[in-house]
This record gives structure tokens, sequence and C-alpha cells, in this order.
């Protein structure tokens, strides 16, 4: 079998691009059956920088047959203290591997290499974490009286098919992939059609580190017809899913025939309230690097920025000031602060809703335009935008831009702050800037949100629990309670008689 990186940089006539021919199913490198060759765009020049093995349908039903192989036969048996070590041995290639994936994720996503390789550097530390959780797997005995002896304990689900979007790959990965293999399931992964490279590199960190051939596969693909056919997959178990609301939806509907089960993470409209007694400076810091970073593209990001009336204005100008000093750039340069937007169609999607703010009657304070001077030309940039005036009934304060768009919407008081915090379908972060003990406790239990960060923002690691009320998500990802997401529950009763009934 040939190794991804024995076929980097292929031959002459491939116009420079980086060459990913192979797919990794049941550990092996191969040319796909039914997909086919796609080039991978560089959206900070709209131009192709790899080529890429897309697989299809044919592939999908491999790459099952190969986890569905490999689950029942080493790795649900393999004591767990075993299975950790291997994920131990996994997070260590990752980390030495981290400064190099990061330079490919910035390439394939855009996010500036400032953002990546802090990012990256991070990640082994969800593999090493969930990798601690492996041989501590635990169920319950449940006493009830002398006639029998009942217990439960945790099985892992199966083959998960995971599905991970363009945004931050390598991540959402980690957060899916870490906690499953942890809990003695099977993997088939299929990354964004947009960001495939790096999900074939992890591929190779897997077979380096002397997983099991079929434990994590890898099958990049598009959405409609790859992802829709895993999802469709008798031999799936279980789907874990980061990306858009709708897709989710149609998912459940391809997924309900087989009653497979479900995990989803669907993005928010996370609001970011700012009291008057704040620290203004540290509240500065957060709410900036949150409309920013990303370039906007990410679930957690503090959307909505609600400001209390009397400092209304003062919050308006200092966002204004600091957007002119963000440095867009290249996103390979170590001094670029946002990169481009992660492909064309979000571009235009953050265009039409600057467009949609405008006609609104949100009042536009800086930024707004795409960026298509010089070196720029034929990217995907966008301007670091700021819209004054919002109210929440408007559509840029309802529905995911997943731009570099800050809304800045004023309140009066804890009640109306709480009101219009929750004033929506969302519910994944939310963050609060108070100096008062006791406001930041009153607020925080009563804002509708899976996590809430107070005097801090995007507090992140992998032993936190992260995911969405209402139409976030189904399902948490990080933290102990992430394996519940693979893992199902046998109870047992014995009785001790004999006697029945
Ligand atoms: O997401 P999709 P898109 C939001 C964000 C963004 C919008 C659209 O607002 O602007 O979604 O992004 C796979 N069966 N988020 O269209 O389609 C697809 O191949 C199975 C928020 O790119 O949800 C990719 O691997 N799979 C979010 C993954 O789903 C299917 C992160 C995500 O793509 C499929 C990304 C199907 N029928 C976008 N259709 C977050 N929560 O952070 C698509 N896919």
């Amino acid at each position: 079998a040939l190794s991804v990186t024995d076929t980097l940089n292929g031959g002459p006539g491939d116009g420079g691009l980086r060459r990913y021919p192979h797919l990794f199913i049941g550990g092996e490198w191969v040319a796909p059956v039914d997909g086919g060759i796609v080039e991978s765009i560089d959206p900070s020049t709209g131009h192709p920088w790899a080529a890429v093995a897309f697989g299809g349908p044919k592939d999908i039903d491999r790459a099952v047959s190969a986890a569905r192989e490999a689950f029942e036969g080493p790795w649900r048996r393999m004591p767990g203290a075993e299975r950790a070590a291997l994920l131990r041995r996994f997070a260590e290639l990752y980390r030495d591997f981290a400064a190099e994936m990061a330079v490919l994720e910035t390439r394939d996503s855009g996010r500036a290499i400032r953002e990546t390789r802090a990012d990256i550097a991070a990640h082994y530390q969800w593999y090493q974490w969930f990798a601690s959780l492996a041989d501590k797997l635990s169920g319950r005995t449940i006493p009830i009286d002398d006639a029998v002896h009942c217990f439960t304990t945790r099985v892992p689900v199966g083959v998960v098919g995971a599905i991970t979007p363009w945004n931050a790959p390598m991540l959402t990965t980690a957060w899916k992939v870490g906690p499953a293999l942890a809990a003695g399931c099977t993997v088939v992964l299929k990354p964004a059609e947009q960001t495939p490279v790096t999900a074939l590199e992890l591929a190779r960190l897997a077979q380096e580190a002397g997983l099991p051939p079929g434990v994590l596969n890898v099958v990049p693909g598009y959405g409609h017809d790859t992802g829709a056919h895993l999802v469709a997959h008798p031999g799936v178990n279980k789907i874990a899913f980061t990306g858009e609301g709708r897709t989710a939806k149609a998912i459940l509907r391809n997924g309900a025939e087989t009653l497979k089960r479900f995990s989803f993470e669907l993005g928010g409209k996370s609001p970011h309230i700012i009291f008057k007694d704040a620290d203004l400076e540290q509240a500065m810091n957060a709410a900036t690097s949150s409309a920013w970073s990303v370039c906007g593209q990410s679930c957690a990001l503090g959307s909505r920025v609600l400001v209390e009336r009397p400092i209304y204005d003062r919050v308006v100008e200092a966002f204004a000031e600091r957007a002119t000093r963000v440095r867009v750039g290249m996103p390979l340069e170590d001094a670029t602060h946002m990169g481009p937007q992660a492909h064309a169609e979000q571009l235009a999607k953050t265009l039409s809703y600057i467009d949609i703010g405008r006609e609104e009657g949100a009042q536009l304070v800086t930024g707004g335009r795409r960026l298509d001077a010089g070196a720029f030309a034929d990217g995907f940039f966008v301007e670091p935008t700021v819209f004054a005036g919002v109210n929440n009934r408007m559509r840029i304060a309802r529905e995911e831009i997943f731009g570099p768009v800050a809304s800045i919407i004023p309140f009066d008081g804890e009640d109306e702050a709480v009101a219009i915090a929750n004033d929506t379908t969302y519910g994944l972060c939310a963050g609060l800037w108070t100096g008062d003990v006791g406001r930041a406790h009153r607020v925080s239990a009563r804002i509708e949100a899976g996590i809430v960060w107070v005097n801090t923002y995007r507090y992140i690691r992998w032993s936190t629990p992260y995911g969405g009320f209402k139409s976030s998500g189904w399902g948490r990802e990080n933290g102990i309670e992430a394996l519940d997401n693979y893992l199902e529950t046998r109870t047992t009763v014995i009785s001790t008689t004999g006697r029945f009934p």
C-alpha cells in the first residue's frame, strides 16, 4: 500500500498541486472506486492548491465494512488500557506534526496561521485526555433486593460516521474521533469537501501510530452523495455531525429509516453581553476577537454584542477603532490577523447579509466591502464589519452569518439583556461581562445556552462540555459527557435464586 506521503507533490505536469490520490480504508491507501480526483481551492488565491481523492457511495460501503470488521475484531475487545496506549501514541504523533498540520489547514481553509498554529498545537490534548478515559468506562451496581444483582455496563455503540465542517476541520474532528475511539467505536470520517486535506494527514498519523486497520477510515467527498450515503448506511450505528441546522434536518430524515444515533453541533447566534460595570478594556478584547477570529466562521463567536445603554456609544466607537487595526492579509503570513472566508459561497453569503443589514436599517459603522485589490484579487477576503443600531428582530441578529460581522444591540438592565439573549432559536454559547459577582450568577443562570462564559470568552477545553440548547444541537462534545455519544448502557439483572417469577 502507498502511504499518503509517497504521493505528495507528485510527478511532473501536476501544476504544482499537492496530490492526495488515495482514500484511507481498512488501513490501506486505495484509489476511489466511484469517486474521483477533485481540486481543493486555496481561498486566499481562489486557485487550486491540492488534488484530492474523493470517494463515492461504493467507497463508503468499503469503508463501513472495514470499520465493522475492525469493531467486531480487535477494537471493541481490546482492553481499554491498550486502546489508551495506542491513542496516546497517536496523540504524540499529532503533537509532533502540529506545526505542519497548521500550514495545511491554513492553506485549505484560509484561516490565519497565527490561529491555526495555536489551535492545532493544542489538539493532541483532546486525544490524550480521551485516551485517559478509555479504561475508565465503568457502570453502576443498582441495589434492589436480595433476589437480584443488577448492574450496568457501558458498551460502544459501534461504527460511527463522523461528518465535519470546513471552518475548523481538525478541531471538530478531534472532538469526535477522540471520544469515539476511546469508547471502543470505529470511525468513518467524511471531511467537508472544501477542506479534505488534513483528514488524510490524520489518517497517516493513525497508520503510523499503529491503530488496527479499519479503526479510522477517511473518505473525503461531497455531502449530498458521499455524506448522504454514510448517513443512510445500515451498517453505521451513529452519526456525529457539525454543520448547518438545515443539513442536520436532512441528515435526520435520511437516517430515520435505520434509527441510528445522532449528535449534532449546529452553530449559534451567541449573545456577548457587556454590562456598564464591566472591565471595558477586557470586554472589548474579547468581543472584538470573538467578532473577527476565524474570519467570523465559528459557531462559538459572540455574533450579537449586547451593550448596556450608558456605555453603548463608547463600545461602538471602540469597535470601529479596533476594526481598523485588524490586519487582513495572506493567511500564511505571521502578521495576518484575519484571512479570507473559507470558500466562495461563504463569501457570497456574508456579503449578502451585509446588504440585508443595510436594507434593514442597521447602521454600518465600518467595513462591509469585499477586498479584491492587488494580491487579494481572486481570494475571498472581506473587511471586518460592524453594524450598530441593530435590534433583535433584524435578520442580521437572528440568522447565522458566519462572516466577520459584529451586530451591536443596546439594552437597559438585566431583564432586557436576558430577554434579548434568549430571543433566538439558537442556544450554543453566551458571554457576559460584569464586575458584580451576584449579577454574574443571576444572569448566567437565566441564559439558555450550552456554555456561558463570565468575564472571559471562548474558553474551550477537552474537559469542558460543549454543545447547544434549542436548535444549536443534540448532545455534548468534550468533557466526560462526550462519551455518552458513543456508548450504550446495558443493564444486566441476574437472579440470585434462579426462581421465576
Ligand atoms: O454546511 P453543511 P455548509 C453553518 C454556517 C455556514 C452554513 C453553511 O452558518 O454558513 O452552515 O455551511 C456535509 N448528508 N455552519 O453548507 O452543508 C458536508 O459535506 C450528509 C456552522 O458548508 O452543514 C460537510 O462535511 N452530509 C457549523 C458538512 O456536512 C452532508 C460549521 C457540513 O456542511 C449533507 C459549518 C448531507 N445531505 C457551517 N450535506 C458549525 N456548527 O460550526 C452536507 N453534508
